[in-house]
């Protein structure tokens, strides 16, 4: 029998697409594939998480505090909410990650949902074996999410048509790609490969 599968939209957020407080280019063109990817999952129904940086207003991930980054994704602002083309049903499980005023959290799997349940444990409580991981931005958030999906045991595939990197070197999504493949994450090129 095929392993239980559930989608991972990482991300997909106002900030992270044009327009937002750190764009990401041609972000918001993940936006109608996800969806497309969602209808897939909830036909088949299979479990849906969607992920958001979440970040209180001073935290280290920032220029302003030391970091790497504009402030961004900052708890209940626009920049925060999922991009509004996003089709969210009312079963989709919610995880928010970057919380803490110390923290990164660029992987999906040191945020929590609304319980506060980690991300891996939410999966194992599903029966979920295999993670389809699409969403913004490739080299950040779903590079790490992937990695640490293949580190916890899962088998892991990228949706390359559903994700777009920051790029903050032109080859840093290249890079990300041949990383993810290199530790055993599989490439799906889009919707035609996909076998639930
Ligand atoms: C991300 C850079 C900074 C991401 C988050 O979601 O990939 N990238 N914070």
């Amino acid at each position: 029998m095929k392993e239980k599968a559930a989608l991972i939209i990482v991300d997909v957020q106002n900030d992270f697409c044009p327009g937002g407080a750190l764009a990401v280019a041609k972000g918001d063109e993940v936006v109608d594939v996800l969806n497309r990817y969602s209808e897939k999952f909830r036909a088949a129904g299979l479990p849906i998480i969607a992920t958001r940086d979440w970040h209180p207003p001073q935290t280290s991930h920032f220029k302003t505090h030391g970091g790497l980054w504009p402030v961004h994704c900052v708890q209940h602002t626009d920049g925060a909410a999922f991009h509004p083309g996003l089709k969210l049903g009312k079963d989709v499980v919610v995880v928010s990650k970057g919380m803490a005023a110390d923290e990164d959290s660029y992987s999906a799997f040191q945020g929590k949902d609304a319980a506060g349940t980690p991300l891996g444990q939410l999966l194992r409580g599903l029966g979920v074996e295999q993670i389809f991981v699409g969403g913004l931005a490739t080299d950040y958030c779903v590079k790490h999410t992937a990695l640490d999906g293949m580190k916890e045991g899962f088998k892991v595939a990228v949706l390359d048509d559903a994700s777009r990197g920051v790029n903050l070197n032109p080859d840093d999504s290249a890079k990300a790609l041949t990383e993810m493949c290199a530790a055993g994450v599989k490439m799906l090129a889009s919707l035609d490969e996909l076998s639930l």
